[in-house]
């Protein structure tokens, strides 16, 4: 009985005292200052109106392998915040047709709460699956080579031309930028790009710590290099005339020096057909390992390679291919790269593809594209990379012989050595936007010529590998 007493009691006791407990941690949490471990509502506290420039999104997995680009990038005053899938899917429940659709709506999320001006995506496919690290956009235009191809522009066209979300699906069937031949039934997407985005399209987590390791390392240690001061111009006749009197001179190289006009202080290195210096692969693999600070490649491509043909003539000048990749030796002289090219940046590749006949015969059995190999190489190679992810057309694809993908390409260097945009996204983001404003339709039902899907295509398919707040050049001590 007294057992059964004493048991009685101290039941009670213990009832009370973790009553107590749990009193006192509500009281605890009550009077505790709501400080979330989310960054920016911290500065929500100190700061009514919270800035951000640069947003990363990243997988979850990949996400404290960044934490040392995010100081770094806050150190030299591009104010990052960075946010993993998890928590975009979370805050965007319930809303949007599918996953790419939840990040794009997170973006106009963070530009509206915290102003940002830059993307990073880090993601691109799960090793050799066909599945994806962070989502892409595929968009259904149709032209007989291929029936889709990948845009990151989706991401950074956030808003239409009255302001408002800018789905790229208007008629609302959950296909993106659909074109049926040459008429759009996704209407009068404006195109141009809100913020700039870059992507490092990275398939595991070795590629995530190489680009934070390369581009730390590009922005610290670059300015006053002389190294950066060279430039390389790879090219060739891009149209041989005998095809078609109208493909007079070598576009290729044309464009180079059109590109290298508006580049004051550079000294060229002209590898082409034409000067009998572009002859194969070697010349190349020795030239970049010198180093220098722009490498501009006009010419022909596919994902596993990139050439050019001599002066009026069909023969293939292979410049670079993907098994030269691991030759490279230009260490920390890592150039900014454009390449002009058919799917040079076609990030769906992979080995698999090779049991694809359809595949095989277009070079999309290869464990990363060209771009991509050149930029996440260790001890060399490129610190980004620009180029095409889809056919590439040119003027000479256009009945206004007139634009094209190589404008877009020699305006990104001309908005570098011009117009001073020194950031790469910037320089990305106005090359595109003058594009569009110059060539692609306002109106996609009353002004649609046999030109304007390749004036839509153009600039949805250039790409840009890197992160978007580079300083081209590094940063000036
Ligand atoms: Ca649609
Ligand atoms: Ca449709
Ligand atoms: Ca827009
Ligand atoms: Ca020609």
């Amino acid at each position: 009985m007294q057992i059964h007493i004493n048991k009685k009691y101290v039941s009670i006791g213990l009832l009370i005292i973790l009553v107590l407990i749990n009193f006192s941690s509500n009281v605890a949490t009550a009077l505790a200052p709501k400080i979330s471990t989310q960054p920016y509502q911290i500065q929500l506290l100190n700061n009514p109106e919270p800035t951000y420039d640069l947003l990363i999104i990243t997988p979850t997995a990949f996400s404290a392998m960044l934490d040392t680009l995010v100081d770094h990038k806050n150190s030299m005053g591009i104010f990052t915040h960075k946010v993993t899938l998890d928590e975009v899917y979370q805050h965007t429940t319930g809303q949007g047709h599918d996953e790419a659709e939840q990040v794009k709506l997170y973006i106009k999320y963070a530009i509206e709460e915290w102003g940002i001006s830059y993307v990073l995506l880090i993601g691109g496919m799960r090793h050799q699956s066909m599945k994806w690290h962070l989502p892409v956009r595929y968009v259904a235009m149709d032209d007989g080579w291929e029936s889709h191809y990948l845009t990151d522009l989706y991401f950074a066209d956030i808003y239409d031309a009255e302001g408002n979300f800018s789905s790229w699906d208007t008629d609302n069937d959950g296909v993106f930028g659909e074109w049926a031949g040459e008429e759009a039934e996704d209407k009068n997407i404006d195109l141009i790009p809100d913020i700039a985005v870059g992507r490092l399209p990275v398939r595991n987590a070795i590629e995530v710590l190489i680009m934070v390791q390369k581009i730390i390392q590009y922005e610290q240690e670059t300015y006053g290099k002389p190294w950066f001061k060279e430039i390389v111009l790879i090219a060739g006749d891009t149209y041989p005339e005998f095809l078609n009197p109208n493909w007079t001179g070598y576009e290729g190289e044309d464009y180079a020096e059109q590109a290298l006009s508006y580049l004051s202080g550079f000294n060229p290195t002209r590898l082409y057909t034409s000067n009998g210096l572009l002859t194969g692969p070697q010349v190349v693999i020795d030239t970049i390992s010198n180093g220098c600070g722009l490498l501009y490649f006009v010419g022909h491509g596919n994902p596993m390679t990139w050439g050019n043909h001599p002066p009026n003539n069909k023969t293939f000048v292979t410049g670079l291919s993907i098994e030269h990749m691991p030759k490279l030796e230009n260490m920390e002289k890592l150039p900014v790269c454009v390449v002009s090219g058919c799917h040079n940046s076609q990030f769906d590749v992979s080995i698999f593809r090779i049991f694809d006949s359809l595949s095989r015969y277009r070079g999309e059995y290869t464990p990363e594209c060209w771009s991509w190999w050149l930029t996440r190489k260790i001890g060399g190679g490129s610190i980004a990379t620009l180029g095409c992810s889809a056919l590439g057309y040119t003027k000479e694809d256009k009945d206004s012989f007139d634009g094209g993908l190589n404008w877009v390409e020699v305006e990104f260097f001309r908005q570098y050595g011009q117009d001073n945009q020194s950031i790469i996204g910037d320089a990305w983001k106005h090359a595109i936007t003058n594009y569009i404003t110059t060539y692609s339709p306002i109106n996609w039902d009353s002004s649609i010529t046999d030109d304007s899907f390749i004036d839509v295509k153009v600039p949805q398919s250039f790409v840009l590998f890197g992160d978007p707040t580079l300083m081209i050049g590094g940063i000036p001590t």
